[in-house]
């Protein structure tokens, strides 16, 4: 019989040898002569399924709504700088999204995490949060430079809006809404922000829309799928820095002597 050599590398999620390329089995023609938006490529690239509509809607407002969030933070801050040191797009690109982690934008994963962990084991959001403590983590998905009590995410509420009017289920939302009630109480901006929000909200979707095993829905979490929206988002936001410095002609870039606090 035939003996196939065998492969270096397994593929499961596309096909680009045939008359069309495929996104797991949907072709490009579907794609585009169909209703398909840029979350239904992410459904079926990343999650290997097609999804809901108001799932893929719930991840294109994830990915608009995260797309920038200004100049001062510090994926931005980074490619603004990289930008004006005459770096190309792809350097400035890519020196912005090397900030992504645990406390700037990255704490989607954590966030689902622990709020899965913790709900799921019917944990009180004063217990979660006091037993955090103890083990010196922060409550990922809780806490904002600039977002508090009086001045809130309008993105997080956006966020909970729709999911609250078609979600089939809140659980995992209503319960991270908990422990910022708790938060709140000890300080006025361990509010629950976009990174809690939408790890919350991914747990709720994994859980309620009747798409993934329960399996399927812990591997996720396990893997960590959530922080790359905060990444495909942010792209769009820092490539937009890179290229307004380049089209202001801004001069490289030197922090001033006093804004530096010299103790030598
Ligand atoms: N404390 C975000 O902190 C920040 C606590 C906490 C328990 C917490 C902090 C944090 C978890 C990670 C997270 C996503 C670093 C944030 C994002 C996208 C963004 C960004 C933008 C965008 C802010 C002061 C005191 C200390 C701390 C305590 C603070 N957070 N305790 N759990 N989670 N959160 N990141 O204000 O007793 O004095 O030692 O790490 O979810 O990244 O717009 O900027 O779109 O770009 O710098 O929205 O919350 O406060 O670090 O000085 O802490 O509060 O232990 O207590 P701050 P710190 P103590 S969304």
């Amino acid at each position: 019989g035939k003996v196939r050599v065998p492969t270096h590398i397994v593929s499961t999620i596309c096909d680009d040898r045939g008359e069309e390329p495929t996104y797991y089995g949907v072709t490009m023609s579907e794609l585009i002569e169909g209703d398909y938006g840029i979350g239904d490529v992410i459904s079926l690239l990343w999650f290997k399924r097609k999804l809901p509509k108001y799932a893929t809607k719930f991840i294109e407002m994830c990915v608009m709504l995260c797309a920038d969030h200004g100049p001062c933070v510090s994926g931005a801050h980074n490619a603004i700088v990289t930008s004006r040191a005459g770096k190309d797009i792809v350097s400035s690109l890519v020196s912005g999204l090397l900030t992504i982690g645990p406390r700037f934008g990255g704490a989607i994963d954590d966030a689902a995490r622990y709020f899965k962990v913790a709900c799921d084991a019917g944990q009180s959001p004063a217990d979660f949060v006091e037993g955090l403590k103890k083990k010196g983590i922060r409550v990922a998905g809780i806490g904002h430079r600039i977002k508090s009590k009086d001045n809130r995410d309008k993105r997080v509420e956006l966020l909970q809006k729709y999911a609250r009017k078609f979600f089939p289920s809140t659980r995992y939302l209503d319960y991270a809404v908990d422990v910022e009630t708790y938060t709140l109480q000890k300080a006025p901006n361990l509010v629950l922000n976009v990174d809690g929000c939408i790890g919350a909200l991914f747990l709720d979707l994994l859980a309620s829309s009747g798409c993934f095993s329960d399996k399927e829905a812990a591997e996720i979490v396990e893997i960590g799928y959530l922080n790359a929206l905060f990444v495909v988002a942010r792209s769009i936001g820092l490539v937009g820095h890179a290229l307004d410095q380049k089209r202001l002609q801004q001069p490289l870039y030197r922090h001033p002597w006093e804004d530096v606090l010299y103790t030598s």
